[in-house]
């Protein structure tokens, strides 16, 4: 059993498709441990993209993330870590493939439905980066 991390992302997030992203994870053998609904502020945005500080797109990556609320969500189940970042596809969605979250339901490299952590260890501390021990029991 593994958790990862994933985000929900402003533009489906206005797209009102929070319920059918939830059902790929769920139809695909991963569980919700814990989810909540939240505006990231500037400040958070960018200590959570902080790897990609020196990438060209940083700025314009904490702009989008804090346009509009987010859903952030601990999923667990079997190879959670890589099962999540097949169901949500190439990070750009013209590269998705088809049936893919990010195929069905983005638009752009920069607006892409949803964030998936790459790792175990990224996984492990992107939770702990949005959630407290208690609400990830
Ligand atoms: P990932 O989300 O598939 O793991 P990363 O390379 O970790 O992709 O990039 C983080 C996020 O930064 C992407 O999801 C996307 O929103 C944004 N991003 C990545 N590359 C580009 C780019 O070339 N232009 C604009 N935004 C980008
Ligand atoms: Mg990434």
């Amino acid at each position: 059993m593994e958790r990862t991390l994933s985000i929900i992302k402003p533009d489906a997030v206005k797209k009102n498709v929070i319920g059918k992203i939830i059902d790929r994870f769920e139809n695909n053998g991963l569980r919700v441990v814990s989810i909540k609904k939240i505006l990231l502020s500037e400040v958070i945005a960018g200590n959570f993209y902080a790897i990609h500080k020196e990438r060209p797109f940083f700025n314009d990556l904490v702009r989008f993330m804090t346009s509009g609320s987010v859903v952030v969500i601990v999923l667990e189940g079997e190879n959670a870590v890589k099962k999540n970042r097949e169901l949500m596809g190439d990070t750009d969605p013209k590269k998705a493939i088809k049936g893919t979250i990010r195929a069905d339901f983005a638009e752009s490299i920069d607006a892409n439905a949803v964030h998936g952590s790459d790792s175990l260890e990224n996984a492990k501390n992107e939770i702990a980066f949005f959630f407290s021990q208690a609400e990830i029991q």
